[in-house]
Parts: structure tokens; sequence; C-alpha cells
């Protein structure tokens, strides 16, 4: 029966050529995503970290993905004492109060458990200009 199958090779044939090209082309992916966000299929997107919404897939060209503030409530991360959060763009930072510095003398951080600001101690600069205690 050498004339069936010449249908069905043809039909195998396709459908393997139709598998090749998805499979070169990579997962289907939308191209619409809005900007911070990344495809999750053919038809929906996901923020990116930092941007809300956070947890909800996006399925429409018109979803926007919008910076999360999380210095400000309800997130409102705690930086811990003598200290300021500020908010940026997908992301925040802690950093020291004016007349206060952390410890290590780094610049910021992420959160209460890491804060080690310090009043940047006024006595000890009179010491290195040479003053002892009493003299001011
Ligand atoms: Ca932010």
């Amino acid at each position: 029966m050498a004339v069936s199958r010449r249908p069905v090779a043809l039909a195998l044939c396709v459908f393997l050529s139709l598998c090749r090209a998805g499979a070169q082309h990579g997962p289907a992916c939308a191209k619409w995503c809005p900007p911070n966000s990344v495809c999750v299929s053919g038809t929906a997107c996901r923020c990116k970290l930092g941007f809300s919404p956070p947890d909800k897939l996006i399925t429409s060209p018109t979803g926007t993905c919008d910076d999360i503030n999380e210095c400000a409530a309800p997130l409102k991360v705690s930086c811990g004492k003598f200290a300021d959060c500020e908010n940026t763009e997908g992301s925040y930072y802690c950093t020291c109060s004016p007349g206060y510095e952390l410890e290590s003398g780094g610049k910021n951080f992420s959160n209460e458990s890491e804060n080690t600001c310090r009043a940047i101690l006024f006595a000890v600069t009179l010491q290195h200009l040479g003053f002892q205690k009493g003299q001011v």
C-alpha cells in the first residue's frame, strides 16, 4: 500500500517542520510587555522585582509596572534609629541621618538589622586637633 503512505509522510513532515520552527524561536513571548516587566508567556508579563503589581500577571498591553515606594506605607521598610529611607526606581536604600554615620564607614544599608548609625563625634574630631578633655 505505497499510495496511502505518502499523505502520512507529508503530514508528519509538516508537523515536524512546525515543531522545529517553534523550537527555533524559543518559547512564545509577549512582545508588548510594559517597561519594568518580563515576559512570562505569549499572553502575559510579570513586573520585575520592586515594581507593582508584584504578584499579578499583566495580560494586556495597557498594563503598567510602577515603582513600589518601599519607604512609604503600607510597605514602609524600617531603617532603624538615626536613619532615613530613600526610595529609588525599582529599589530603595537606607542611609544614616545627617550627623550620623555607619560604623563601617559605608553609606547605604538595607534595613534596621544592618543599622549601625552612630553620631559623628565632635569630641573625636577635637581630640584629633590636639584638644584635651575639659579644654573646650
Ligand atoms: Ca522603589
